[in-house]
């Protein structure tokens, strides 16, 4: 008789944190259609978020690319990266958030970073020019990254008054905005930006830099 009752009280319990969180949908759009690799994120401006326990993520270089091209993080998060290339890579940041270098280490092997403070860390490679990814460090748990579909889904947020943000490689800014959310709802909400020119350094013909 003692068990059920304490499963009956833990899906109340379950149920009824559900009901008290809120969430947010975002459509975000450019003016070459759905955006892709855009971070959202909501800053709670009444209370500070939980406490990062442990976290962990990985930016992998393969093909003579870093994948994924944004990773978005909580400051505290162990980074690792990979090369899982037959090359060798030149990892370096001059990002004010963190500024480092890992010189040349061999295939299958891996290195770690700590990103403790917030900002936008962009990586680039001292070898092969075109490559390029970026570290979004973030003080607030919620967030979220799109994918082909430009959709931003943010759920499980206690209710309350937000800064939400969203910032993508080709904004000129990042775009903020105060947001409250309600217990229970999950508005949509489509946002479409202007985006800059694509910076980025066209790749080299594979071939045509020899040993590269
Ligand atoms: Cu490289």
């Amino acid at each position: 008789m003692r068990l059920p009752i304490v499963f009956l009280l833990t899906a109340l319990f379950a149920l009824n944190l559900r009901a008290e969180t809120a969430g947010l949908t975002l459509t975000l759009t450019s003016q070459e259609g759905p955006l892709e690799d855009a971070v959202a994120s909501l800053t709670p401006l009444d209370f500070d978020p939980p406490p990062l326990d442990r976290a962990e993520a990985e930016i992998v270089q393969d093909n003579k690319e870093y994948e994924p091209y944004v990773t978005v993080i909580r400051a505290g998060t162990v980074v690792r990266f990979p090369n899982r290339d037959s090359v060798q890579h030149h990892i370096y940041s001059v990002s004010k958030p963190k500024r480092f270098e890992l010189p040349l280490y061999a295939s299958g092997e891996s290195k770690t970073e700590v990103f403790e403070r917030t900002g936008v860390v962009t990586l680039g490679c001292n070898i092969h020019d075109w490559m390029i990814a970026y570290v979004v460090v973030m003080h607030t748990p919620w967030f979220a990254k799109t994918k082909f579909d430009g959709i931003a889904r943010l759920d499980g947020i206690p209710p309350g008054r937000y800064r939400l943000e969203v910032w993508h490689p080709r904004l000129s800014r990042a775009f903020t905005r105060e947001i409250t959310l309600a217990a229970g709802e999950n508005p949509g909400e489509a946002l479409t930006f202007k985006l800059k020119p694509d910076r980025r350094i066209r790749r080299a013909p594979t071939g045509s830099t020899g040993g590269y």
